[in-house]
């Protein structure tokens, strides 16, 4: 996701930030190359308009423009920006009202994840908020389709509406309703039927549900992977039916991510959403802030020290989070966060993770070397003594050479983990001058409530 936008627009920001002094005119460039590669990312034409007018307005004023560090203040503006786009700070939380039971309407086009994401969303509800949920799936189209929804809720252990045949959409709506107020379920998922596109059959059959069981809310299922596509679905469908809350499905796959940052502006609704991957609990919650550091090869410092709440040495993560914050990482810390990536396997997921990481990350994909380079590192880092461990910079031709010869490697290799920490740092110092530590610390708060052991649904997005 966002490969080639994060790319390019870092490209210019690291132009930009190299310059002492900056100009209208530096400016006007820099968001001529923002403008094409939003427009290559397929962010929607309304929308990278509107995006470069407000960066050029803010970013030409005075005080940015002969601020001590113009390029970092324009890039500030363009991470604001970003966010905005993406939907403003925090999590766009799912509503549940509330009526008994609240009933959200899943809509989207065929194959676009309607029903995997509302097997996933029912598992979470039961997880997280401990919610007694109903799976109903109005798909009468296709004859799998209903037998589809029942085997997800099985396996997320929750309960569907028995299948009866031949009744409509409609139908199916109004019993599933009287079965939830009956049985006392708090929360019904309606999985509604997609066509292979709008057609106007669809739009009506979606409104008469709508108007049988009066959804609080609308969520509209999009593949990210559709691209432009995917813009002109949620604006057609926002149009007939009116849509509460977006997600975008196949958000692990590579695509350029401009979707994503077309939602908001197409449909007025936030992306609450967005699914990872087939199973079932390949649903993540969208930090608009999250997503904007990562476009600007910020890192994702909060979601890493999530996942390193979920899976890792739990002390050890609050100790590196807490050195990152400090500025104070050096070579033991990153020796430390080597053997915590080898405890979860995946490493490519979480380098995308760390701020300077994101190269790293390609070259290992694109030699598909995976861990053995981690091993290497690893093994160079023992072969220093305490002193080089804590000032790299001590670390000069002799020493590289020792280094080299004790860990088996070369003094190449030596050079290349430096240059990696080195360019680890400098994206750490970056990201603190950007204002991120509340971002920081917002994730090392819900890490905290984790290792206390308190109510997993405090400050949860569900209300
Ligand atoms: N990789 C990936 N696949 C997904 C995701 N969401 C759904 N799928 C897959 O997309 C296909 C179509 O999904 P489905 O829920 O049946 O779509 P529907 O027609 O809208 O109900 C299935 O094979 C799903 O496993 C996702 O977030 N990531
Ligand atoms: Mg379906």
């Amino acid at each position: 996701m966002f490969k080639t936008l994060s790319g390019r627009l870092s490209g210019v920001f690291d132009g930009l930030a190299k310059r002492a002094v900056l100009s209208e005119a530096d400016v006007t460039e820099a968001m001529r190359e923002v403008r094409l590669a939003m427009l290559d990312a397929d962010v929607a034409l309304p929308v990278v308009k509107d995006f470069v007018n407000k960066v050029r307005e803010a970013a030409v004023g005075q005080e940015v423009l002969e601020s001590i560090s113009p390029g970092q203040a324009v890039a500030k503006i363009v991470n604001d920006a970003l966010i905005e786009a993406l939907g403003g700070t925090g999590v766009a939380p799912l509503h549940l009202g509330t009526a008994l039971p609240a009933v959200i309407m899943m809509v989207g086009l065929q194959g676009s994840g309607k029903t995997t994401t509302s097997g996933k969303l029912a598992l979470r509800l039961k997880l997280r908020e401990r919610k007694k949920v109903l799976l109903a799936s109005l798909d009468t189209q296709r004859p799998a389709a209903q037998l589809q929804l029942a085997t997800l809720a099985e396996q997320a252990g929750v309960a569907s509406l028995p299948i009866v045949a031949h009744q409509t959409p409609v139908e199916i709506a109004c019993r599933a309703l009287e079965v939830s107020r009956r049985e006392g379920y708090s929360v019904l998922i309606l999985d509604t039927a997609g066509r292979l596109s709008i057609d106007t059959a669809l739009m009506e059959e979606i409104r008469q549900i709508r108007d049988a069981t009066n959804p609080v809310e609308t969520l509209l299922v999009v593949d990210a992977m559709t691209g432009q596509d995917a813009v002109n679905t949620a604006k057609s469908f926002n149009e007939a039916v009116g849509v509460t809350g977006v997600v975008m499905s196949r958000m692990d796959g590579d695509s350029r991510g401009g979707a994503a940052l077309s939602m908001k502006a197409i449909t007025g609704a936030s992306i609450k959403f967005v699914g990872v991957g087939e199973k079932l609990d390949a649903l993540d919650e969208f930090y608009p802030e999250r997503v904007a550091g990562r476009i600007l090869g910020l890192g994702d410092i909060a979601g890493l020290v999530e996942k390193a709440a979920d899976k890792l040495d739990h002390e050890e993560s609050e100790r590196l989070a807490h050195r990152m914050m400090a500025g104070k990482f050096d070579l033991n810390d990153y020796a430390a966060q080597i053997r915590q990536i080898n405890r979860l396997g995946s490493i490519s997921g979480i380098l995308g993770m760390l701020p300077g990481m994101g190269k790293v990350k390609e070259a290992l994909e694109e030699k598909n070397l995976d861990t053995s380079i981690l091993k290497r590192q690893q093994a160079i880092i023992s072969s220093m003594t305490k002193a080089e461990r804590r000032t790299p910079s001590m670390i000069k031709a002799s020493r590289k050479k020792r280094i080299a010869a004790g860990s088996g490697t070369t003094v190449q290799d030596v050079n290349i983990l430096l240059k990696q920490f080195e360019m680890m740092s400098t994206m750490m110092k970056r990201l603190s001058r950007f204002g991120m530590e509340g971002l920081i610390r917002q994730g090392m708060s819900a890490f905290m409530a984790h290792k206390a052991g308190q109510d997993p649904s405090k400050g949860s997005p569900f209300r």
